[in-house]
């Protein structure tokens, strides 16, 4: 028998392929996009080097000197495409209202119509990928099944590194299985006869990162890079996720998730929720200072979070991925040793910079080494020496250049981490980065209250996403850029799944605030933050344990200075009251500021967070 083809391309997907829906929309997109050859990935060992080998011979990756970061390569992005694009992504609901006015939205037809077009002909003498990938362990009954069809093979060995990717994928799917499909082109065809004459194709003018919750498909045109290009993080993870968790009951969060276990062997977990480039990589691997002797802390993730509420009414949270894409800038062995432990070898760096012996480097090693290199060539592929920087300002590596590794190169990663069950929540921590105002941590008093400053967090923004850096943007749940709804019914989701569970006599998880980036007068962060957070982490466990009676502030339980143990750390109670303090004058902009937020956010706003921000403000008026 001939195998299937069109117009010359062979379609035939491989004899373990047999889900009929699959290999249909793999037809139809082919017949769309019109690729030179489809490849279906395997997720072997063998394939993920013969890619990157590739990958490798198309200048795309360097490969690293495999004597100081063996199996490890180097991409070097368009300068144009290093992050998210938040104005060029859509949450396309059949009704706009369901988007909220947090999301930009365009009519479904109306966006399949704009980008039918640009998607046709879009990977003309390229090749297209077939990546099958499970979001959670194989088989788990909360884990998810996406495809994504894409013309780089960048994307298919970072998503082989992020995710359960590959033969396995299609055994959980059989004949009927439901999958999410993920289409993904940088958006740059090649005309007949020409191979790749650039490293990193991208369309430098138009990108779109379109979501349709309803029918739970993701679109993705003309980035390589990250969040909107490795389609089963921010845009299956987490947009597509919320919306399924809101239709069925549970919560698909941007939090870490790790394990923290006393010397007594007693454990709980924590899931905390930071926005991008805020530390949650760092946190969810901190080591604990000295004096913490016989503590432990374990990472089940860093990024994303599934919590799922159980009959017993507890919550249990997995981790969807497989793989951490964190920032490298500020990555050393004093601020994330476990990290840089886990970056030794089968790593993929983007857009850090590259040493003369061909090894990589970025703003933050000198910590570790006590100089600044004297010679690099810097992500963009030129010059850096340390007088070049000094003169012109020039970083080696970009501000958001990552790393791409397996979970399992970590060495705190926790035993329970691959565990379909997940594991259960005992806190829940809220962090936003404010130079003022919000002091280093406080209790929520209630489930309302908790909910109430995730949706008024703020932060200031970082350079993962596009934009000006450093203005305080409302970031409800650290989620603002990656809910797939409305985000006053994604806030009443969450007053309800709490009420669902009180009214079943659960004990909640505890909801904290933190900040460790207030700064002092002379503009410093005042808290020391990484490994001394454990600090706070500790007096979080003795809140569980009641055994730390707090005292009372308008906006929730705060420490005593006595509370917190400071054996080996010299930080004085005039530091912490400048880390803790409640400023009257600030926090009256502040309430004031949530009122604008909230009336942005519209009439689908929870009547419980108007009423709760009244108490809010009843408390600050009676505080001295
Ligand atoms: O580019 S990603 O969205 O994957 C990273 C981030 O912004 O958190
Ligand atoms: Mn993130």
């Amino acid at each position: 028998m001939n195998a299937p083809t069109m117009q010359g391309l062979d379609i035939q997907a491989p004899s373990y392929v047999k889900n009929a829906r699959l290999i249909a929309w793999v037809a139809e997109m082919a017949a769309l996009c019109k690729p030179a050859r489809i490849h279906w990935c395997d997720g072997s060992q063998q394939e993920y080097d013969q890619l990157c080998e590739q990958l490798v011979q198309a200048g795309t990756f360097k490969r690293l000197n495999p004597a100081k970061r063996p199996n490890s390569y180097l991409a070097w992005s368009d300068p144009s495409d290093v992050a998210r694009v938040e104005d060029r992504t859509f949450i396309c609901s059949k009704n706009k209202d369901d988007a909220g006015p947090t999301n930009n939205w365009m009519e479904p037809s109306e966006m399949r119509a704009t980008l039918r077009p640009l998607f046709d002909g879009c990977m003309r003498g390229r090749t297209m990928y077939v990546v099958p990938f499970s979001m959670g362990p194989l088989g788990s009954p909360i884990a998810h099944i996406g495809v994504e069809l894409s013309d780089s093979a960048y994307v298919a060995v970072n998503m082989k590194i992020m995710t359960r990717m590959g033969r396995a994928v299609y055994d959980v799917l059989g004949t009927e299985g439901e999958f999410v499909p993920c289409m993904h082109t940088v958006g740059a065809p090649l005309a007949a006869g020409q191979t790749d004459q650039t490293s990193w194709p991208c369309n430098p003018t138009t990108k779109y990162i379109v979501h349709y919750p309803e029918t739970r498909e993701i679109w993705s045109y003309g980035s390589g890079y990250g969040g909107n290009a490795l389609l089963g993080k921010k845009c299956l993870a987490l947009r597509i996720a919320s919306t399924m968790g809101r239709d069925q009951g549970w919560l698909a969060e941007h939090m870490l998730i790790l394990g923290v276990q006393n010397p007594q062997g007693q454990k709980y977990h924590v899931a905390a929720a930071f926005p991008s480039a805020c530390g949650k990589t760092n946190f969810s691997m901190l080591v604990p200072p000295p004096a913490f002797d016989g503590w432990k802390v374990t990472t089940i993730g860093d990024d994303i979070a599934w919590i799922k509420p159980q009959a017993d009414g507890s919550l249990r949270a997995i981790n969807p991925e497989a793989g951490y894409f964190g920032v490298a800038p500020g990555t050393n062995l004093k601020t994330n040793p476990n990290c840089m432990l886990s970056l030794q070898r089968d790593v993929i760096f983007t857009n850090v910079a590259l040493t003369d012996d061909g090894d990589v480097w970025w703003e933050g090693m000198e910590a570790d080494t006590g100089a600044l290199p004297a010679h690099l060539i810097d992500w963009q592929g030129r010059d850096w020496t340390p007088e070049i920087a000094k003169e012109t300002g020039a970083k080696a590596a970009h501000p958001n250049a990552r790393f791409t590794v397996a979970a399992t190169h970590n060495p705190a990663l926790d035993p329970a981490w691959d565990d379909p069950a997940g594991v259960k929540i005992d806190a829940l921590i809220f962090g936003g980065r404010r130079s003022s105002t919000v002091p280093l941590v406080t209790e929520a008093r209630d489930w309302a209250e908790g909910v109430y400053m995730a949706a008024t967090m703020g932060s200031e923004t970082t350079a993962a996403a596009f934009g000006q850096q450093g203005v305080v943007r409302r970031d409800p749940f650290a989620m603002l850029p990656f809910m797939g709804y409305h985000m006053s019914d994604y806030f009443q989701h969450w007053l309800d799944l709490g009420a669902k569970l009180q009214a079943q006599g659960a004990t909640l998880p505890r909801i904290f605030t933190t900040n460790w980036f207030r700064k002092g007068e002379d503009g410093k962060f005042v808290w020391p933050g990484y490994g001394e957070n454990m600090r706070v982490l500790k007096w979080m466990i003795d809140r569980i344990e009641g055994q730390a009676p707090g005292r009372e502030t308008p906006f929730g339980i705060a420490p005593q200075y006595a509370e917190i143990n400071w054996s080996g750390l010299d930080f004085t109670p005039a530091q912490f009251d400048s880390v803790t303090g409640i400023d009257r004058a600030a926090w009256d902009g502040e309430l004031q500021s949530h009122t604008a937020h909230f009336d942005k956010l519209g009439e689908r706003l929870p009547e419980t967070l108007r009423q709760t921000q009244q108490r809010l403000q009843q408390r600050l008026a009676e505080h001295a």
